[in-house]
């Protein structure tokens, strides 16, 4: 096994046992028929080429290292989707509560936006990895976000890669008003919430029972619109 790949291992091993844990949150609230704040989870370990390109950046030795270990402090990424921006707030919560994971740090770039437009909430923890050489703290940046935020973020992300980081003005300017515009979309659904999630509730009840035995009608505030 190379150096990095020994290094890389534990940080692997934290990202498979974070995602199965927080996948594992979404089923429970799924279980108790509670609408879930969590819509779905991913992660990654980032990729070398990307390591290598933080370490010129922030001028450090591109080698494992402690240094590189506290400056690179998203080699393990976890992100969590929200459907609506007030579950963040109650997903930052129900992290903060947990007892596997220690908080480090929190960045609210939602309140607080980047200049690019981007907006997302960060927590950097620290995740216990057992070995059959012992206990090994790692850290993980956990970044939570509604799917609104993902796909301007992922659009962003691509595009960042092909002008590497210096965008035209007309891109730049076009992104901010996305931006924005993510943000009103995600403000408009939060405002009829109530009646996204009790049509969802409707049609997850129904894929569980089938036709078969399901009311015919869906529920009353439905019939009473018309
Ligand atoms: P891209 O270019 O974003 O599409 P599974 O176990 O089947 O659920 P799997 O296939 O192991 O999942 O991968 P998973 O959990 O979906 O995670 C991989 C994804 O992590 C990436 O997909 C990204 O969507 C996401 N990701 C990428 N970068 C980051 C990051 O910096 N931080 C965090 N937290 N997540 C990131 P792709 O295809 O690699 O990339
Ligand atoms: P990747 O490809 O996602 O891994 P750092 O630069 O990491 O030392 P910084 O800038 O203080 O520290 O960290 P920050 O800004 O809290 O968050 C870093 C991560 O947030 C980025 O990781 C991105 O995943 C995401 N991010 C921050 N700003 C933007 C943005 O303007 N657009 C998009 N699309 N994502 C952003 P990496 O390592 O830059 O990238």
């Amino acid at each position: 096994m190379g150096q990095w790949e020994r290094f890389l291992e534990p940080y692997k091993q934290a990202v498979d046992e974070l995602k199965i844990k927080f996948k594992g949150m979404r089923t429970q609230f799924e279980n108790e028929n509670t609408n879930s704040p969590i819509e779905f989870v991913t992660g990654r370990v980032k990729p070398l080429a990307s390591i290598y390109d933080k370490t010129l950046e922030k001028g450090i030795i591109f080698e494992p290292s402690d240094r590189l270990v506290h400056e690179l402090q998203d080699i393990a990424g976890i992100r969590m989707m929200c459907q609506f921006v007030d579950d963040i707030e109650t997903v930052v919560e129900l992290l903060r509560r947990r007892h596997d994971i220690k908080v480090i740090e929190e960045r609210d770039y939602i309140s607080q936006e980047k200049p690019s437009g981007y907006r997302s909430y960060h927590m950097i923890v620290e995740y216990p990895v057992q070995s059959i050489h012992g206990e090994k703290n790692i850290l993980v940046e956990i970044q939570i976000r509604t799917l609104a935020m993902n796909f301007w973020a992922s659009i962003e992300h691509s595009l960042n890669y092909k002008y590497k980081g210096d965008f035209p003005e007309e891109i730049r300017n076009r992104l901010q008003s996305a931006a924005e515009a993510a943000f009103r979309l995600d403000e408009e659904m939060s405002l009829i919430r109530d009646e996204i999630q009790e049509a969802q509730k409707y049609f997850s009840e129904f894929k569980e029972t089938g036709n078969a035995n399901f009311p015919s009608n869906p529920p009353e505030s439905r019939s009473n619109r018309s």
